[in-house]
Order: C-alpha cells, then structure tokens, then sequence
C-alpha cells in the first residue's frame, strides 16, 4: 500500500520550489488546514450540537448569521492571528478588515480574505458547505496595514483555496503552480494528498445555475440556458443540469467532472450575488491553474480592480469553451442562439 503524503509533508515538500520561501507562506497554509480540521469536527456534529440554527445575528450583508458561521469565523481568525503569519484579514462576517496588532504578527507580511462557511444557509439540511480562502503578500511595510492593501487584483494573489466539507472533506488549493486536493482522514486526523495536479474534468456537460431567477436573466444567459437544453448528439447536448446552492460544492463537483457555475446578475442581486475577495478570486485562481477559465461577462475575474472589501460580481466559471460561449451570447446579446 502507498503511504500518503500529508498537508504538512507536501507543503514542506513544495517550498523548495520556492527559492525565496523562508516557510512563511507555508506555516500559513498549515495554519488554515488546522482551523479547517476544527471546523469539519463542528460540522460533522452539527446536528448533535447546540450549533445549528441562527445565531440571531446578521452580517455586513444583512444575511442571518448561522451559529456554525460564527463559529467558523473565529476559529479562522485565532489560528490565523496566532500563527504569527497573518497581519490582516478580510472575512464575509465582519463589516471592516482584521488587524492582527499582535507583536509576532504586525509585521507579518501576508493578508487573508476568507469566506469562513460558504453556503451555510444548507447546514440545516445537511448539506455540504465549504469556506474559500484567498491570500495576498502585503505591499506596505511603512506603516501599519492598511485596509486599501486588501483591494488588490486578483493576479496579485499568491495562494487560494477551499475546503468542501462534504461525504469527505477536502482541501484544494493552489500557490500557482497547479492545484492540488488533500482528503481528511478522520483516522489519523491529517489532509492527505488524493488529487494531485487537478485539472478541470475534460467532458463539460454539466451546468449549474439557479434557474429560478431566469425571468431577470440577462437575455444572453437565457440564450446560453436554451443552448444548454437542446438536443444535439455532437455536443453531447442537452447538458446536466446540477445546482446545490453551495458555491465550493458545485464548484468541487464541475473541477472534477468538468462544467460551468454561473450566477450571473439578477433582479435581487444586480451585480451577482457572489462576492469577488473571498469567493470569486480564490476559485477563479484555483480554476485557471486547473485550466479552466473564469469570467464577469466580459472580462477576466482576477483582473478586475476592487473598490471595496464586499462588493460583488457576476461569475461564469468552468471549462474554457463554456464560459467563452457564454460571454459570446453577452456581448452579442443575441436574441437567436449563436451558430449552434
Ligand atoms: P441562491 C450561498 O449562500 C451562496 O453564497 C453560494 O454558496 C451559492 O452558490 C449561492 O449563494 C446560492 O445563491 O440565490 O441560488 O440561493
């Protein structure tokens, strides 16, 4: 039997390919896999603890905070702002940025923009949930941090990832060069390696989308639906249609076997629903390494330049030529499908 390779092992393995690494980045990345460890006990037990439900609070979105999302969110926050790595952090669960003044930390020279339960909405009905993490290098060493250090492009990001807590969990990130999935063993409670070099399955055939709110599509994204749905043998059309309203879990599903995520902008959510520092850009950057691609509509996610910590951005994710179909119904706003 192989003997696995562990979180740790490998990101100890792959700071070599570092020149400059002094062990920072990865000290990080062993930091989150720890928090992520704790989290996944919480939510495997979610129905067993007094940990389910709302926890009467709202968040910066004005969404109810679940209790696992709270709890979550400081679980990160400790072991990023204990592991000596982190000087601030950007989570969907609090209004500003975390400055981590602590005397190890202030001067620690990496940022965090974490989603610390993505879809919790489904943890009631056991359904899998996920949290994205995104990092960024500090750019500033004058003073102390600052909040505009966050709103940095994507390209600018120099690790992301998520961990699924689904039928397993797993952790998937990527340092740019390639993604790579770890699975929890509950036996030995250590991410092992189970995925290496993922890329984006090769037989695109799934779409998800919540197709309740198609009446406030953009008129190219019910051409792209319609496209979809019709049947044509030589592009293994009509498509799968999937869509759990966990962002990690569809996102998970359509690397693996190859698909397109769009939430594009609706009459709730004029500009998309998804938010771009702690959702779009770290899955945007996980899925271009997988050889995939990842769109707005008309340009690339990781280059769009923030003007603020929350804001958010419609989204097609997923294999090169469904998000380029995609955008070409757009921009072309078609009214007849393209040559189908
Ligand atoms: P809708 C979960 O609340 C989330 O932020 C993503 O994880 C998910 O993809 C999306 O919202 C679902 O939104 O409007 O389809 O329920």
């Amino acid at each position: 039997m192989t003997r696995f390779k562990t979180l740790g092992q490998f990101i100890i393995e792959k700071q070599a390919e570092f020149p400059f690494a002094k062990g920072e980045l990865s000290r990080l990345l062993r930091d989150i896999g720890i928090a992520a460890k704790v989290v996944n006990r919480e939510v495997n037990k979610a129905g067993l603890a007094d940990i389910l439900g709302d926890n009467g609070t709202e968040n910066i979105q004005g969404e109810g905070q679940q209790k696992l999302d709270v709890f979550a969110d400081k679980e990160f926050i400790e072991a990023l702002s204990n592991g000596g790595e982190c000087c601030m952090i950007a989570s969907e669960e609090h209004d500003e940025c975390i400055r981590i003044n602590t005397q190890v930390s202030k001067n620690a020279k990496y940022i965090v923009c974490i989603d610390p339960l993505d879809g919790s909405s489904n943890i009631d009905v056991n359904v899998s949930v996920g949290t994205i993490f995104s990092i960024y290098r500090r750019k500033n060493f004058d003073n102390e941090v600052s909040q505009e250090e966050i709103l940095q492009q994507g390209t600018e990001q120099v690790a992301a990832g998520y961990i699924v807590y689904g039928s397993s969990t797993m952790m998937v990130y990527t340092t740019g060069k390639g993604v790579n999935g770890f699975t929890l063993d509950p036996s030995i409670g250590e991410f092992c390696l189970s995925h290496p070099q993922m890329k984006i399955g090769q037989d695109p055939h799934m779409y998800s989308i919540n197709e309740g709110n198609y009446a406030h599509f953009p008129q190219g994204v019910k051409d792209y639906i319609k496209y979809c749905q019709q049947i044509d043998e030589a592009t293994n059309r009509p498509f799968i249609s999937r869509y759990i309203g966990s962002m990690v879990a569809d996102l998970h599903r359509n690397l693996l076997k190859g698909g397109i995520f769009l939430y594009p902008a609706t009459a709730s959510y004029p500009n998309g629903k998804l938010r771009l520092m702690y959702e779009c850009n770290p899955l945007a950057f996980i899925v271009e390494q997988a050889g995939g691609k990842a769109s707005n509509g008309k340009s690339r996610i990781l280059e769009i330049q923030p003007q603020s910590m929350h804001e958010r951005t419609p989204i097609f994710i997923g294999n090169i030529e469904m998000v380029e179909m995609v955008e070409e119904y757009l921009i072309r706003g078609v009214k007849q499908p393209v040559n189908t």
